[in-house]
């Protein structure tokens, strides 16, 4: 095991280094040369597992070994088969794929070209459904050529995935949540069940008003929304259509975008704003080489990975973001998000190598989010980034921005991986790939394509964690548990009022005590993480529940009469 933790760790640095560099330089020739690193890490972890897997029925073991061992096993997200050429060859579409994403742009007859970024901006600002649906099938035009590739990767994975004893890549990604895999499935639902009351409401309402804007033709009243018209390219967060939608307006109501740019933020002040968040719990400052090595925004001259992600490159003080931020609402809390990570593994960096990560996936994604629960109009007051504290006439208006961006996510983070489930599973092959797809999204979202799709089309490609194998569920779980945490959190700090209200801004107390979960990494089963902080080893949504009552009231009363339900 030390032997195992050691040359992982080696292994994991050099190929975070040079992952780093790939995703900062997208060319033929770090594609390749991260393709090789990757291809190194893959076979050790692989080699390592298979080892592990032999103690499987060992009986007797202390707590550590037996835990560690399990770990070596199920925590690799894409396993290859130990064939070196098979390994070599993932490790090459992994990096074709991600350089498919990353390079993807829709050009258009005039001959221009855009880029993900800019056909986001058309999502999210447009109103006109031609020049909405254009911005969406241009960037669903990118994904095609992915399809054959994806489908051998599901080949290779499951090959690798059966090598380590797992029926396919699908069971072995749910054996990371210390019980049983075939459990796992339903502990998500019964959260969907929880919370999917809260979002039929969203949906209906939703649904009405684009209705009265866009016409009954496009938007039927008694079926699935076309997902061009949510104000997102994947229509997984609805912020942005927020004014087509909110409530009427009390005069308390404020733009954060407006507010960061008439203040004069740029990148670094709005990283430095998250960063002092942190530092009002207690947490040490970043490192200076976080501000000397992090992409901030989108150099002008090459091809970068744009989407967000959190890196931790020596697993001591190495810690960087690397982001496209534009100046608004929307990265604002990205950044929150993003810290959140760099926060946490800084925490653990002290545990062993296998216990340097979060208690479940979820966990990881939920700190960062947790924060920026806490960015009320309390907090902007104290920060002086607005004069007046609305009263609590202007909370549903507040309530509305939030399930927009939260409650809308849930059914879209449940079923990335449903869908990838049943195609690990072999429940759908390349040829049912799109329907099976778009078949998820109206069940669980209740939105459409807003168009034939063509028969090469790929659409689940068009989302980053597709091509780039991350796992999905770990959101969803994430949406539910930061509401979890910002209760208990709020709590600690002792608040009284309504937990929408409450801000944990400058309680080192709060700090403490998630500092004390962080610390812990994965040394121990999450129940255990989540009780040391909740007092309660359940994920459940009766926070996200609470936190919503009011708009949920109010939806309903919006509602009466109206046709519900796709
Ligand atoms: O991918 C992310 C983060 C990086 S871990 C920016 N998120 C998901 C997404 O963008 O689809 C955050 C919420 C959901
Ligand atoms: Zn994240």
């Amino acid at each position: 095991m030390a032997q195992a933790e050691e040359q992982l760790a080696e292994r994991s640095q050099h190929n975070e280094r040079v992952q780093w560099v790939l995703a900062n330089f997208i060319t033929e020739d770090t594609e390749l040369l991260a393709a090789k690193a990757s291809a190194e890490l893959t076979a050790a972890q692989v080699a390592f597992a298979s080892q592990a897997a032999q103690f499987n029925d060992l009986e007797g073991l202390d707590y550590d070994t037996e835990r560690k061992l399990n770990l070596l096993r199920s925590s690799i997200v894409i396993p290859a088969p130990m064939d070196p050429e098979k390994t070599a060859e993932q490790s090459e579409i992994g990096a074709r794929l991600n350089g498919l994403y990353g390079r993807g742009t829709y050009c258009r007859e005039d001959g221009e070209c855009l880029a993900l970024g800019e056909l986001e901006d058309i999502m999210a600002t447009s109103r006109d459904a031609a020049e909405l649906l254009e911005a969406w099938d241009g960037w669903h035009s990118i994904s095609p050529p992915m399809k054959n590739l994806y489908a051998r990767q599901v080949e290779l994975a499951n090959e690798g995935a059966a090598e380590l004893g797992f029926d396919n890549l699908g069971t072995m990604w749910r054996s990371a949540y210390d019980m049983d895999p075939a459990e796992f499935p339903g502990l998500l639902d019964e959260m969907w069940e929880q919370v999917s009351p809260l979002y039929e409401a969203l949906h209906c309402h939703v649904r009405a008003r684009l209705g009265e804007v866009y016409g009954p033709d496009i938007v039927p009243q008694d079926g699935p929304i076309p997902a061009h018209l949510l104000g997102n390219m994947w229509a997984q967060g609805w912020e942005n259509i927020e004014e087509l939608v909110a409530p009427p307006k009390t005069d308390a109501a404020y733009d954060l975008t407006s507010i960061l740019v008439d203040k004069g933020y740029d990148a670094i002040s709005m990283v430095e704003t998250g960063e002092a968040f942190f530092s009002s719990l207690g947490f040490e400052e970043l490192p200076k080489t976080f501000w000397k090595r992090s992409l901030f925004t989108k150099p002008a001259d090459r091809d970068v990975v744009c989407h967000a992600s959190a890196w931790d490159i020596d697993e001591k003080d190495d810690l960087r973001i690397k982001m496209c931020i534009d100046v608004n609402a929307e990265d604002f809390k990205v950044i929150h998000h993003e810290l959140g990570h760099n926060y946490y593994q800084r925490a653990y960096k002290d545990q062993s190598f296998l216990y340097r990560g979060s208690a479940n996936d979820g966990f990881h994604e939920a700190v960062g989010d947790t924060l920026s629960l806490s960015i009320t109009p309390e907090y902007l007051a104290q920060l002086g980034l607005i004069t007046e504290v609305p009263d609590a006439s202007g909370d549903l208006g507040l309530l509305m921005t939030q399930a927009l961006e939260k409650i809308a996510f849930l059914p879209f983070g449940l079923l990335v991986d449903q869908w990838r489930w049943k195609v690990f599973a072999g429940e759908a092959g390349p040829e049912q790939y799109n329907d099976l797809w778009w078949q998820l999204r109206e069940q669980y979202q209740g939105v459409s394509a807003p168009n034939e799709r063509p028969a090469d089309a790929f659409d689940a490609g068009a989302k980053y964690h597709v091509p780039g194998n991350t796992p999905y569920t770990r959101y969803f779980l994430a949406h539910i548990l930061q509401f979890q945490f910002h209760r208990s959190l709020c709590e600690i700090a002792g608040n009284d009022g309504p937990i929408h209200r409450c801000t944990i801004y400058g309680n080192q107390e709060a700090g403490e005590r998630l500092n004390a979960m962080l610390e812990m990494g994965k040394s121990r089963p999450w129940p255990e993480a989540l009780e040391a902080l909740t007092g309660s080893p359940e994920m459940d949504a009766t926070a996200v529940l609470d936190y919503f009552a009011p708009l949920k009231a109010w939806l309903d009363e919006q509602n009466t009469g109206r046709q519900c339900g796709w």
